[in-house]
């Protein structure tokens, strides 16, 4: 068994547990791998993307120099220090000229990583750039701003104990986000005690599972939901009791679905009024009912009214803070942010939500003679050229600024926009983690051990952070040799003290915080899990605000030793380790921020007053030139963002074809396997045709993360963002409507 190594699968948010046996050429190849029974959240289990794992780490556009663009475009091999220097002297010279808030900073983590967001965050404190984003502001941060004016936090349902489920613009058969996904959804859907619902224009996987599917006409969600809520309020079905107890509001909510016409809505959204009326009496008898809304609705219209829309069904019904209701999870680190907007971006004006500028803004941020324009980009550990909205936008962006950074361990399609190019080590060669853990009633960590050394050449994040600092003249090695020796001599509780102390006198030390802990304690960590430095002070602020849960999962003492104690079997643990053993009362507890502490707030004024906007029905989203609707990127069996380069792990659907009804194919000309030309208000791509008549008539779609420039010159299937609008967004958080992209296809 000894040749079985722990890790996880890092192709989305679950982060499965996994078990691998290496071998192959030097040994550096991942060759079988199961499923990890010791995972405190997949138990055991994997989908079929996760035996694909060595197409990540032998990928064959993989990045093994630094690069240096040159005059003609191409880029040259260039040696660390020397990568390192320049940028370094290069950032520096458009900090003294244009500010550090001119530089920006975009990505920190994907779907299996998040600690390169913890360690940039000296680099981008060292140069002083303010504004940043990832890909959560292009499908989270409306609903992140939704929860933190309703519950000042971020909520999750508890799915594995409600009665009743209900997803929204959400297939977690082939995208998950919740664990064991495929197993849940089988065994709740055999359950004749729980009831699932699903809201979704086409029969998707999930949909074929449920009790009831609302088949909803693509992108009119709002007026779905706002009739639901309608009949709660008009009917007076909302639980009033519970209301008066724990929320704020209610008469204005009351009064403004007061006069909403179910039957006209019910039409709107394409679902007859009795099959409407019949959903809202199976939620209104729930004992407990567990939501889930994902990017059908978030990268929609009226997605942030539709988060809020979606919030008040269970809210109204008293499905907060009870067991198989929402919770409050606790993080060892809130990757959400606060939800709140306190400031704008410094071109558009767009709001700013969790400190994360809208995606769908970026460019228009660069591509202006505007004064405070960005000038300089690094990128790490994402590829918006290939993710955000408008490729062919995003790469003239990139071209215009005076310096792109990316760091990344693939040749990118954003790599290919930059002037240097900084090789990481893959996840399975550093220690790596995320913070993608919502768990209830217990949460769990896992810290990632590496399965090889790192690819020659190549770097981890926090390495590479370190050396920029460094060269930059911001690291303050004098409190950092202090440090070292105090940890050496004195050990960690003097170390401690003598770190709280430095963080709080000085401040230039403390911008780069992550970086000393990484050169400091890093070193000492046993099995050289020197990335993991920066798990500690997580450790002690979780230790310090949830003490209780933390010594119900068995840490004891005082929060100190509790911390301690956390920390180093965090970094000791192979499966991942249990850190909170959570009671669903805390929930309440956590309620705060909202301005209305231990009580829910329904009124978001804002977003009421949008509702005025539906009156006269969602509108023609097509027009004579495009007269079909796309839904472009959605999940399926064999996509997995960009995570893979190489189309060789699909076992099908290698080219990703546009999937389409019969009667539109009819219409079209067009048969199964036939090649044709989509084109949007933005571009065209040719793509092979597959009829399903899971497909509404008018309504197509396009897998998510196909299309990529591989170093061998070829491309399958469509990158979706070649087709997209930076325009098309929401107007309160700048998310886009991705799922609704009007369009034409011919027959080639
Ligand atoms: N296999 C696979 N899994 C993944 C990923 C991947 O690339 N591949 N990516 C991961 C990531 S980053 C994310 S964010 C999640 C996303 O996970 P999901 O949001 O579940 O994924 P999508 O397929 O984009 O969209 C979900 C559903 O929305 C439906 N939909 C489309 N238009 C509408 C509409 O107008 N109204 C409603 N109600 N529904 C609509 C689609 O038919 C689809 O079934 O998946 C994660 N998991
Ligand atoms: N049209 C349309 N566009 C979409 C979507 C859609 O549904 N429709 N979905 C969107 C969603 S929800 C998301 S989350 C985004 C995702 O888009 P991005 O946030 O851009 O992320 P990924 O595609 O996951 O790319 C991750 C990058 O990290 C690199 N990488 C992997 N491991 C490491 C590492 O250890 N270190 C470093 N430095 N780099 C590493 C990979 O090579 C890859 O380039 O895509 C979005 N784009
Ligand atoms: S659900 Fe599948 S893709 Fe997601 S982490 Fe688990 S094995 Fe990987
Ligand atoms: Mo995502």
């Amino acid at each position: 068994m000894s040749d079985w190594h722990s890790s996880a699968c890092i192709l989305c948010e679950c982060n499965c547990g996994i078990k691998v046996e290496l071998g192959g050429e030097g040994g550096r190849h991942i060759t079988r791998i199961r499923g990890d029974e010791a995972h405190p959240a997949s138990q055991g289990y994997l989908c079929q993307k996760a035996s694909g794992l060595d197409h990540y780490q032998n990928g064959k556009d993989r990045l093994s120099s630094p690069l240096r663009r040159t005059t003609d475009g191409s880029f040259e091999e260039i040696d660390w220090d020397t990568a390192i220097s320049e940028i370094a002297k290069r950032m520096l010279t458009i900090k003294s000229e244009h500010g550090g808030q001119s530089i920006f900073y975009y990505g920190g983590g994907g779907q299996g990583n998040h600690l390169p967001g913890g360690y940039s965050a000296a680099t981008r404190k060292a140069l002083g750039s303010k504004y940043r984003s990832n890909a959560l502001a292009q499908e989270k941060t409306g609903e992140f701003w939704v929860n933190s004016q309703m519950f000042g936090q971020q909520v999750r349902g508890d799915f594995e104990h409600c009665d009743v489920a209900i997803f929204l613009g959400k297939n977690p058969w082939h995208s998950h986000g919740i664990p064991r996904a495929r197993a849940w959804l089988r065994d709740f859907s055999k359950d004749p005690a729980r009831t699932m619902i699903v809201v979704d224009p086409v029969v998707s996987e999930t949909a074929k599972l449920a009790d009831f599917h609302l088949r909803v006409k693509p992108g009119t969600d709002a007026w779905l939901l706002s009739a639901m809520i309608a009949v709660l309020c008009q009917d007076q079905r909302y639980n009033q009791e519970w209301l008066n107890n724990h929320a704020v509001g209610l008469d204005a909510i009351v009064a403004a679905f007061a006069d909403i016409p179910v039957n006209k809505y019910c039409n709107f959204c394409g679902i007859s009024e009795s099959e409407v009326r019949e959903v809202v009496e199976v939620i209104v008898a729930a004992n407990s009912i567990a939501m889930y809304e994902d990017l059908g609705v978030q990268m929609n219209r009226h997605s942030t009214l539709v988060s809020y829309l979606e919030k008040l069904l269970w809210v109204l019904r008293g499905h907060f803070g009870k067991k198989g209701g929402q919770y409050v999870p606790v993080a060892l680190q809130n990757i959400a942010g606060s939800g709140r907007s306190s400031r704008n971006s410094p071109v558009v004006g767009a709001p700013i939500i969790s400190g994360l500028v809208p995606c769908n803004v970026i460019t228009e941020e660069i591509l202006t003679d505007h004064p405070d324009r960005y000038r300089a980009m690094i990128i790490e550990t994402a590829n918006p050229v290939h993710s955000l909205a408008n490729s062919d936008q995003m790469r003239k962006a990139l071209r215009s600024l005076d310096l792109v950074v990316a760091i990344d361990i693939a040749m990118t399609e954003t790599c290919k926009e930059a002037d240097y190019i900084l090789p990481a080590s893959t996840q399975y060669e550093k220690w790596e983690a995320t913070f993608f853990n919502f768990e209830f009633p217990d949460n769990y960590f896992h810290l990632r051990k590496p399965l090889f050394a790192p690819l020659e050449n190549t770097l981890s994040e926090a390495e590479i952070h370190a050396r920029l600092i460094e060269a930059m003249g911001a690291m303050p090695t004098r409190i950092c040799d202090e440090l070292s020796d105090i940890l050496a001599t004195s050990g960690r509780d003097a170390y401690r003290d003598r770190f709280m102390q430095v963080l709080a006198e000085h401040p230039e030390a403390s911008a780069v915080a992550s970086v000393i802990l990484y050169r400091t304690l890093g070193p000492s960590l046993a099995n050289g899990a020197k990335e993991a430095a920066l798990l500690w002070p997580l450790c002690l602020g979780f230790a310090m605000g949830e003490s209780e849960s933390l010594e119900k999962a068995g840490y004891n003492g005082d929060p100190i030793t509790q911390a301690d104690s956390l920390f180093d079997a965090i970094v000791s643990g192979h499966s991942g380790v249990v850190f909170s053993k959570d009671t669903i009362d805390n929930s309440w507890r956590r309620i705060k921020n909202n301005g209305f502490d231990g009580k829910i707030n329904l009124v978001i004024n804002d977003l009421l007053n949008e509702l005025t906007n539906l009156k006269d029905g969602p509108g023609r989203m097509t027009s004579e030139e495009f007269p079909y609707l796309l839904m472009a990127g959605e999940r399926r069996d064999y996509s997995a963002n960009t995570i893979f380069r190489d189309g060789g792990w699909r076992r099908k659907d290698r080219g990703g074809a546009l999937r389409i009804s019969s009667t539109d194919a009819q219409q079209l000309g067009l048969g199964d396997g036939d090649r044709a030309c989509i084109t949007t208000a933005v571009g065209s791509a040719v793509t092979t045709i597959e009829i399903n008549d899971r497909m509404q008539p008018g309504h197509m779609s396009l897998p998510n993360g196909f299309g990529l420039d591989n170093v061998d010159g070829r491309r399958e299937g469509v990158a979706a963002n070649e087709l997209t609008s930076t325009q098309q967004r929401d107007k309160f958080a700048g998310t886009p409507w991705h799922k609704c992209v009007a369009a034409q296809v011919s027959a080639l």
